[in-house]
């Protein structure tokens, strides 16, 4: 579907491409084709990475087979497609997906043994694309698999940023970031094409004219530019021949970038601009949740989603496409309002470029669009300041500012005198500054607006959107989160997946439902052995991880309690370092006798944005904390604390399936969803958890006594806000966390330094913005309850199937479905 094609009417032309053979034979021969000439390597001098890059590449080409059958059938049909705007993916290794994908996995095993490789050694030379922060990232690749993999005709479109989420390491216990170099050895996945380039324009000016019909129109004139270039990787689906892309750009100078300069006769100015243009690539914002308003993140956001709806509306859509019938062919998802600034972007196009009536290109819009929401915290809701907007692209803040008028217009019809209202609801705000609320803007335009679990989109309507959802009840559902099981069951726990399939049969892992099978065999004895075993063994596959990667040796035979996520202050972490405080605390001063104490094992996994203080306190702590415990004979291995550094998807498919105990401590009405919840309960951990984003379904679904629920609700929270909360109240009632906070405040973790846990301690003490004194007492008491059920082998091993066998809805393929019911109105193909 690409550019000017030329068709060629040999018999070859006929009839779909032709794979390589998915045999050994084929497989080794399409291997040492990449191997010898594409990489131009003798496979006696070959290196690891000349291996792997070999391997990548001779899968790619049955991917690339599928995928050019899946196009061919995709224009035929020309059927409704979904196009996913994400500034992020964060897809974790591709090689072993795409093995699982395409059914090649024993093919190549057996085909690089052939050719004496260990295909263990290949799978670990992959750097991990790490195009993504967190949560939202890596729901985006879940959902690009889902989609493939039920056979939806997806596109996902984003950044090929050059450095992706920053390599986290400690020096003294404090974060150190260094670049995150994925490209350096190769990019074996992806398929630049160059030719295909898209130009995007930036600031200028606009100007109004009468065109030849003698209309009024306007358009613009930036005065710079910049090229994007699309780089598709392949996204398979789940052993059923369809092949998605992902199209990624990356952004470089046009030849025309700044005329100005280049008109001087400036040369090294000119590669300066350069340079500005390859700047807009270059890295993935490693914030999570407060957007720092840089200008150069507004010039991504605009940069692929103005390459995109390009590449959309020309390249994929055939020539002779009727616009106005646009609605009928895709809708553009948008995750979060990071590709926000697509809807000006469309209505530009539409009435600028190509002459539409305002209206008629509103109406068009309207339908064109969907916005799903992550956050609930306030200082996450993206804000533009209208003079940065209006600088660098004039003509899309001039659309802000009619599409505004008109809405405020219907606000004012729909609620008569009432001008706060306006005020309020008006997608421009005057304070503290006048910016676009870029929230208000996607409501405004979408036809649906979902958050992502059902206490969150409550909240989302109640008390984020509340004017607009009174105004539109019916634009706002809900579509809970989920992940995909491919990656997070069958990759990551192979030795569960195959129990599972001794148990139930094939067939669940695109049906997860069917985990619900697995329920009578938690009365089981010898199928929960088993699944001990399969946990055990889990265990000895990280322990092993941790030493090789890090040097860390974990105790044996210890409850593995697990928190991995982003660090931030609502989610809680200090909660975590709190309850292993009170825990030392009560050996070290005699209180317990270490023997009545559960042998634990806690891990932390967690990046910081480099800029936010506090999280890198917190994560200092953590690490002291470590560092204390780990040496401290009088706890005697029986208590540890791992910390190991850069957690990625890439760990998390170890760690996950060792957990016994799942962290999910946020302060309720906090965290929008969370999907690592999910993961955990699907590999078998219970859950320890406030009633919080997608924890609230979790204990439903897998039933209260399966669960550990503490903390305040929503509610409760505030309440305890509306009457004031005075968090040294809490510390001074209660003993064990008076006792806590002062071992952590008297230096004890930091070699007698008090300065260095000032910051923590005093706003625990005097601020506490996530409460986390107030759930202090609930927290531990659930975690003794952890103890007793962990004491009783038969009786945690009977709860963990249950989180198994009754976590199934939290597959993707059902988010899946319930965007294309409630939003999407698209359907698999058959
Ligand atoms: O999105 C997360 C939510 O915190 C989590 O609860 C939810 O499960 C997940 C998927 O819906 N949000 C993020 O991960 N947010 C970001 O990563 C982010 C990145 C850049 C920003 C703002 C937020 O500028």
């Amino acid at each position: 579907s690409y550019g000017p094609e030329l068709p060629v009417t040999s018999p070859l032309a006929l009839g779909p491409v032709v794979s390589p053979p998915h045999t050994v034979e084929g497989f080794v021969k399409e291997f040492l084709h990449e191997l010898n000439y594409g990489q131009g390597v003798a496979l006696s001098r070959s290196s690891v990475n000349d291996q792997y890059l070999a391997s990548a590449r001779a899968v790619r080409s049955y991917l690339m087979a599928q995928w050019l059958e899946t196009q061919r059938r995709q224009r035929e049909t020309q059927a409704k497609s979904v196009a996913y705007l994400s500034a992020e993916y964060l897809l974790g290794r591709q090689f072993d997906n795409a093995l699982l994908a395409t059914g090649l996995t024993d093919t190549v095993e057996k085909g690089l043994a052939a050719c004496g490789i260990d295909i263990d050694v290949v799978r670990a030379q992959e750097i991990e694309p790490g195009l993504g922060n967190g949560g939202l990232g890596r729901l985006a690749a879940c959902f690009v698999d889902s989609l493939a993999s039920m056979n939806v005709s997806a596109i996902g479109y984003g950044i090929r940023y050059e450095f992706g989420i920053f390599r986290q390491t400690f020096v003294d216990g404090r974060q150190v970031e260094q670049p995150d170099t994925w490209l350096d050895l190769g990019s074996p996945w992806e398929v630049a094409h160059p030719e295909n380039s898209v130009q995007v324009g930036f600031g200028g000016r606009t100007e109004t004219y009468t065109d030849d019909d003698g209309v009024e129109r306007t358009r613009w004139i930036p005065d710079s530019n910049v090229k994007g270039i699309p780089h598709n990787y392949l996204v398979p689906g789940y052993q059923n021949g369809r092949v998605n892309t992902l199209r990624l750009w990356s952004a470089v100078a046009t030849q025309s970038f700044d005329l100005a300069i280049f008109n001087s006769g400036d040369y090294t100015a000119a590669v300066r601009a350069q340079t500005f243009a390859e700047n807009i690539s270059k890295v993935l914002y490693p914030e999570d949740s407060t957007p720092q308003g840089r200008e150069l993140r507004l010039q991504q956001q605009y940069f692929f989603v103005a390459c995109s709806i390009s590449d959309f509306l020309n390249y994929v859509l055939p020539a002779d496409f009727d616009i106005t019938k646009l609605p009928e062919r895709i809708i553009f998802q948008l995750n979060d309002t990071h590709p926000v600034i697509a809807i000006p972007e469309l209505m530009r196009v539409l009435v600028d470029d190509r002459g539409m009536a305002w209206d008629e290109a509103w109406a068009i819009t309207q339908q064109c669009f969907a916005y799903t929401c992550h956050t609930l915290l306030p200082e996450a809701l993206e804000v533009w300041p209208t003079e940065l907007l209006g600088k660098l692209l004039p003509r899309h803040l001039e659309i802000i500012y009619r599409i505004n008028d008109e809405f405020l217009a219907e606000v004012r019809k729909t609620f008569p005198g009432d001008e706060l209202k306006a005020r309020n609801m008006s997608i421009i705000a005057e304070y503290p500054e006048r910016s676009v609320r870029m929230a208000y803007l996607a409501t405004v335009a979408g036809a649906k607006v979902n958050g992502v679990a059902e206490l969150h989109s409550q909240l989302l309507r109640d008390k984020v959107l509340p004017d607009f959802s009174a105004m539109w009840p019916e634009k706002f559902t809900n579509v809970t989160n989920g992940v995909t099981p491919r990656r997070f069951i069958k990759l990551a726990n192979p030795l569960l997946s195959t129990l599972i399939t001794d148990t139930i049969g094939v067939g669940w892992l695109n049906d997860l439902e069917r985990l619900r099978e697995l329920e009578p065999y938690a009365e089981d004895p010898e199928f929960r052995a088993s699944f001990r075993e399969v946990k055990a063994a889990n265990k000895v596959r990280l322990r092993a991880l941790l030493e090789q990667r890090d040097g860390l040796v974990l105790p044996e035979d210890a409850m593995l309690d697990v928190m991995v996520k982003r660090l931030h202050e609502y989610k809680r972490q200090l909660l975590k370092v709190l309850h292993i405080v009170a825990l030392y605390d009560l050996v070290v001063s005699g209180q317990a006798k270490i023997e009545d104490i559960t042998p634990r094992t806690f891990v932390f996994g967690a990046k910081a944005a480099p800029g936010y203080r506090m999280a890198k306190e917190i994560i200092h702590l953590i690490n002291r904390v470590a560092e204390t415990v780990n040496n401290d004979p009088r706890v005697d291995g029986r208590l540890a604390v791992a910390f190991p550094p850069n957690y990625n998807v890439t760990l998390a498919e170890t760690l996950i399936p060792a957990a016994d105990l799942s962290e999910q401590i946020s302060l309720a009405g906090k965290e929008a969803s969370g999907t690592g919840n999910m993961k955990f309960a699907l590999n078998g951990a219970l859950t320890i958890g406030t009633d919080d984003g997608a924890n609230v379904e979790i204990r439903q679904l897998v039933g209260d006594d399966n669960f550990f629920l503490f903390g305040l609700s929503e509610p409760q929270v505030e309440e305890l806000q509306a009457k004031g909360y005075r968090p040294s109240a809490f510390y001074e009632s209660n003993e064990s966390l008076r006792r806590a906070i002062d071992l952590i405040a008297s230096g004890a973790f930091t070699g007698g330094d008090r300065e260095a846990v000032g910051p923590i301690v005093g706003d625990l003490l005097y601020n506490d913005r996530f409460m986390v004194l107030a759930d202090y007492q609930s927290y531990i008491e659930a975690q003794e309850r952890v103890d007793e059920r962990y004491a009783d082998p038969d009786a945690w091993s009977r709860s963990a199937i249950l989180n198994v066998a009754r976590s199934g809805f939290f597959s993707s393929d059902r988010a899946m479905t319930d965007y294309m019911d409630r939003i999407w109105h698209v359907s698999p193909r058959r």
